[in-house]
């Protein structure tokens, strides 16, 4: 597929321009459980296609140019500004939905979707469910990830939300857990199934003895209140051991393995058992 890009763009136009032309990329990294190394999901990442000629003028040159991945934070903030998030969001549902439908008779894992708290609601709700019934896909195989956002929102109306999404057997779990501004208040006013802590205290822990105590009560703090604990950007077998000694249940990261194209993942899934010692 030629690409086209235009010159002098910033992320968000090049996302809009993606998106109506069909060139974001699903990609998928495996969650796998600590104790057994099965893989119990897989996160849904999109990715663009490397422009050929791109001249940007703006903070997101280097991080752009620098890997053809758009982390979760930078589309979700380069979307904002854009009015994108929302379409954005929907075509992930809608592919991930139609994706599920084309191989249900392979996939037993969920798979899960980053969805900022602004675009989690009833809307949502209808949209997704709608998706998953059109495609013929069971609610048990979508996570919803509720990404970290520095916008204000209503939290009494996300938790609805989310007790909505969990009411239809849809899992939801707190994303970057810890490194926001509302932790405390995530964990008390919302109802999720599970925490994934984030990548900076876990690739951390190992050197520096502060971050090492923060990331130990993240997850007692986790486990107080019967949440599961995902622990993400897990790169080497330090950190591997680590959040396994302080009571992780599933792991994300590059020692298990990168993101790779969806299909690709589940394919995967099927087989794969992570060769780690486990024991
Ligand atoms: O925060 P979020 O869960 O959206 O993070 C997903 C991003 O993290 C993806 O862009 C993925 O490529 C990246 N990622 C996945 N595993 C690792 C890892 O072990 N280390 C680092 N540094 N990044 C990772
Ligand atoms: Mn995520």
């Amino acid at each position: 597929m030629t690409s086209l890009i235009p010159c002098e763009i910033d992320l968000a136009n090049y996302l809009a321009r993606a998106l109506t032309s069909n060139q974001l990329k699903l990609y998928a990294q495996h969650l796998v459980e600590v104790n057994t190394g099965v893989p119990v999901g897989a996160e849904v990442l999109l990715r663009v296609p490397q422009p050929r000629k791109l001249s940007l003028k703006n903070q997101f040159r280097s991080t752009f140019l620098s890997s053809s991945s758009i982390n979760t934070e930078q589309w979700i903030e380069a979307a904002s500004h854009r009015g994108l998030i929302e379409p954005l969001t929907e075509w992930l549902v809608k592919k991930v939905a139609e994706f599920l439908s084309n191989s249900a008779s392979f996939i037993d894992i969920p798979l899960s979707i980053n969805v900022p708290p602004s675009v989690l609601t009833s809307r949502f709700v209808k949209f997704l469910a709608a998706m998953l019934n059109t495609y013929k896909v069971p609610t048990s195989l979508i996570m919803i990830e509720i990404t970290e956002t520095q916008k204000p929102f209503d939290l009494r109306a996300l938790n609805k939300v989310i007790n909505d999404l969990r009411d239809m057997g849809v899992k939801v779990v707190i994303d970057d857990f810890g490194s926001g501004y509302s932790t405390m208040t995530y964990l008390v006013d919302l109802t999720v199934d599970a925490v994934k802590i984030d990548r900076s205290f876990v690739q951390k822990a190992p050197e520096n003895a502060c971050a090492y105590s923060v990331l130990k009560s993240l997850i007692e703090l986790a486990k107080e209140v019967n949440l599961q604990i995902i622990c993400e950007g897990v790169e080497n077998l330090q950190q591997f051991d680590l959040v396994k000694r302080l009571g992780c249940n599933i792991v994300q990261g590059y020692l298990i393995n990168r993101p790779m194209p969806l299909e690709e993942a589940l394919n995967e899934s099927k087989e794969f058992i992570t060769e780690l010692p486990l024991h």
